[in-house]
């Protein structure tokens, strides 16, 4: 069983303070101009797993998942990035044929089937929504756009009915990776899509440029429409569906529980991972500002990690990165101690972080961090609450696994 393979230890750095009590090491780094405790790094040296919850098998057999969605019911729809939704029991069972009627995509790089979400109302409507990437201009090279559509499930779950893309990338770029492409919707029905900055030295400048949606993120309503009150629909030039600017490769998006704001993570360069409260109209200053350096080199990038009108993290990762793929604000009743902690799920950090927090919604403070579960030694590529309160972890890569925490 994968899961419980021994884990692969990341390199730890030199100067890391080992924690008995957790086996994990510890750097301290920098206070970020928030005051927020940022800079720490986590790295498992154990084999052991601490004592509390644990991650136990619930569905395996996937290939290659990107994201998942509960249904209210308490079933799972996931992604798999060739091009196939899977729907999967409450005990856990994988239905053994993909559900019908998803999009075309473009299988190449990091792209292809990405994310899905559940409209807030689907006991009323049954829409889901779809992030994928798709070919969508020129042959030599084929270019590749990212995408949004929104679908019925049918009845029995078996098929997307009357599937309508909604958003598609401008402009089309050749580049397959740094895509974004996370889904959330909020309460009030809007629908918003992370975008990044395609990875080439050429396309980040792009980040910065309202022209563009690469290093995006995007609001438009869930039929497609861009709502009036987005802050560049009067700005010359600018695209009307950004709703923030300046991201390198914002890959987790969710909406605070209480206060409905957007709250992003985002793959930064080499040590420089981030977690954004995503505001109307800011820049988050990629790749003018930025804690982390390039990955051949660690070369310095852009004017350093402040500047005046660009916007500070909530909190962020030095090296080695922990390349977050999803967040979560844990609201449910299952595990008490865990409640109102944000969940980090990360690729090559090989664990789920778990961030406290004291303040308020609107202006939050991390107290403390750890990593969890490390002992599993699994790049997570998604973390979702289910309708009662459990806690769900998706592995990445082929074959992959979905997780269930128990206490
Ligand atoms: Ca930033």
């Amino acid at each position: 069983m994968q899961y419980l393979a021994p884990p692969r230890r990341p390199a730890c750095p030199d100067d890391a303070v080992a924690s008995p009590g957790r086996r994990l090491c510890l750097q301290v780094g920098a206070l970020s101009a928030a005051g927020a405790l940022a800079g720490l790094t986590g790295c498992a040296t154990g084999a052991a797993a601490p004592p509390g919850p644990r991650a136990l098998p619930h569905t395996t057999g996937l290939e290659l998942p990107w994201g998942m969605a509960f249904l209210p019911d308490g079933r799972l729809l996931v992604t798999e990035r060739p091009g196939r939704l899977r729907l999967v029991e409450v005990d856990g069972r994988l239905v053994s044929a993909p559900v019908a009627g998803v999009p075309e995509v473009e299988y190449r790089g990091h792209g292809g089937l990405l994310d899905i979400v559940v409209d807030r109302f689907f006991e009323r409507n049954r829409q889901v929504y779809l992030s994928y990437t798709a070919a969508c201009a020129g042959d030599e090279p084929p270019l590749n756009c990212l995408m949004a559509a929104r679908a019925t499930l049918s009845a029995d779950a078996t098929a997307l009915e009357n599937l309508q893309p909604i958003f598609r990338q401008w402009p089309p770029v050749e580049s397959g990776e740094n895509l974004g492409g996370r889904l959330a919707v909020s309460r009030d029905g809007m629908l918003f899509i992370t975008l990044g900055d395609r990875r080439e030295p050429g396309e980040r400048v792009h980040a910065q440029d309202l022209a563009y949606h690469q290093g995006k993120v995007v609001r438009i309503r869930t039929d497609g429409s861009v709502p009036g009150d987005n802050p560049f629909v009067h700005t010359p030039g600018a695209l009307p569906e950004i709703w923030s600017y300046g991201h390198r490769n914002p890959q987790g998006a969710m909406l605070h529980p209480d206060s409905d704001e957007l709250w992003t993570s985002e793959h930064g360069p080499f040590g420089g991972d981030e977690i954004n409260i995503t505001r109307h109209g800011r820049n988050y200053g990629w790749p003018v500002i930025t804690y982390g350096c390039e990955y051949d080199g660690c070369a310095a990038i852009g004017e350093g990690p402040t500047k005046a009108g660009m916007e500070q993290p909530l909190t962020w990762w030095g090296q080695p990165s922990i390349a977050p793929s999803n967040l979560l604000l844990y609201t449910g009743g299952r595990f008490p101690q865990w409640r109102g902690s944000l969940f980090v799920a990360t690729l090559a950090g090989l664990a789920l972080w778990r961030i406290e927090l004291g303040g308020s919604p609107a202006e939050p403070q991390v107290l403390r961090r750890e990593p969890l579960f490390a002992e599993l030694g699994q790049r997570l590529r998604d973390v979702q609450q289910s309708p009662d309160g459990g806690l769900y972890l998706l592995t990445d890569g082929a074959p992959a696994s979905i997780l269930r925490i128990e206490a």
